[in-house]
């Protein structure tokens, strides 16, 4: 399997937990010719990274392919349990996603000073901190985030939490975690896969912050 990806990619970093997770063996190339160019866009149409290439096939959205690699490559699971069990961790997985990462996101375009608009920054950063602190009553980590087994729900955050510790200090402000997502947060760090990643991710966005971020 072919995985497009990038170390400062944090839904790159969310794919990579999961197939390291499952001993799936991939190599990991950048995006040939860059994000978005045509010839990355020959292989995976809308030129975003992750994507796959597993054989002939090829997909992005890094929650489709975790769809694709559980169903794929069952053993072992990512996703234990029953039905409602499976629910959870695909709505933490979709949370993530949709209703949390994407206001971190959209701070990028406001890190120059220059032509920073503050209301919308502040607006996206408090938003940001709100959808964590929701997370102190969406879960109850014992330690994992939706039970005693890892998951895809656990997959996301730590790269994107990350990120948060590192770009939010340009803004003047610092990520506050609760109890429950502190607590679930030291539990993931602890496997093995989840810290490798996690840190190679640190590095990688501490270097493109050096660089100027561009
Ligand atoms: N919804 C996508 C988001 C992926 C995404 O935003 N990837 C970023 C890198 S972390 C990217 O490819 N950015 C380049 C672009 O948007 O053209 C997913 O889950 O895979």
């Amino acid at each position: 399997m072919i995985l497009y990806a990038l170390p400062v990619s944090t839904y790159s970093a969310k794919v990579r937990m999961q197939l390291d997770l499952k001993g799936i063996k991939y190599e990991m190339l950048p995006p040939p010719g860059g994000y978005s160019s045509a010839e990355y866009m020959s292989i995976i149409e809308l030129g975003t990274i992750p994507g796959i290439k597993d054989g002939d096939f090829c997909i992005s959205e890094s929650d489709v392919i975790a769809s694709y690699i559980e169903e794929k490559y069952p053993d072992p699971t990512l996703m234990p349990g029953d039905a409602e069990a499976r629910a959870k961790q695909r709505y933490m997985a979709r949370y993530h996603d949709l209703w949390l990462e994407p206001h971190l996101r959209k701070t990028f375009a406001q890190v120059d000073p220059a032509t920073r608009d503050e209301e919308v920054t502040n607006n996206l950063l408090d938003k940001f901190q709100q959808r964590i602190d929701l997370m102190e009553q969406l879960i109850e980590p014992k330690p994992f985030m939706c039970g005693d087994q890892i998951s895809i729900a656990d997959l996301a955050f730590p790269a994107t939490f990350t990120l948060a510790e590192l770009m939010l200090p340009v803004f003047d402000r610092h990520v506050r975690f609760g109890p429950r997502v502190q607590a679930w947060r030291e539990a993931v760090y602890d496997n093995p896969v989840v810290k490798a990643v996690t840190d190679e991710s640190r590095q990688a966005t501490l270097d493109w912050m050096s660089s100027g971020g561009g």
